[in-house]
C-alpha cells in the first residue's frame, strides 16, 4: 500500500505553490494600484521651497495623457512677481508610489524672455500620481518646487 498521510502532505504542498503566487501577485498589483494621498496640492504655482521663487508650469498637453511626448512652459518670478531671467532649469520627477522616475529626461531648449523657459520631452508613461520636481538655479541660489499630477 501507498504511504497515505505522505500523499496527503504532497497534494496539499501542490495547492499551496500557486495560491501563494496568486496572493504574490495580488499584493504586487494592489500596491502599483494605491490611490494617491487625498490632500495632494495639484496647483501648478507655486513658492520654491525655500521661498527664493515662485514657480509656475503649464503643461502643453491638455489634458495630460500618457504615452504621448510633448512641451512644457516653465515660469520664475522672483517672490514679489518680477520676471527671473538667465536661471538654469532642470526637470525630474516620477512616480512616488511606484518607485521610479520619469521615462525621458526633459531638457529646458529656450529661454522665451519674461522668466519663460520652454521644457522639451516631458512624458507620463502610466495612469497614477506623478510629481515633476523644477530646479532652479538664480539669482536668489538654487531652489525646488515640487509639482503633482494626477493622470
Ligand atoms: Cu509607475
Amino acid at each position: 500500500m501507498h504511504n497515505l498521510p505522505n500523499l496527503i502532505t504532497r497534494r496539499r504542498l501542490l495547492w499551496a505553490v500557486p495560491v501563494v503566487i496568486v496572493a504574490a501577485a495580488g499584493l504586487g498589483a494592489a500596491a502599483m494600484m494605491q490611490p494617491p494621498p487625498a490632500d495632494l496640492d495639484l496647483s501648478l504655482m507655486k513658492s520654491t521651497d525655500h521661498g527664493h521663487y515662485v514657480a509656475s508650469v503649464e503643461p502643453g498637453l491638455s489634458p495630460i495623457v500618457t504615452g504621448t511626448i510633448h512641451g512644457w512652459i516653465v515660469e520664475i518670478k522672483t517672490p514679489d512677481g518680477k520676471p527671473v531671467e538667465h536661471a538654469e532649469i532642470s526637470i525630474s520627477g516620477g512616480m512616488p508610489q511606484h518607485g521610479h522616475g520619469l521615462p525621458t529626461e526633459p531638457k529646458v531648449t529656450a529661454e522665451l524672455g519674461r522668466g519663460r523657459y520652454q521644457v522639451e520631452g516631458m512624458k507620463f508613461n502610466m495612469p497614477g500620481w506623478w510629481t515633476v520636481n523644477v530646479a532652479v538655479k538664480g539669482p536668489a541660489g538654487p531652489d525646488t518646487a515640487t509639482f503633482n499630477l494626477i493622470l
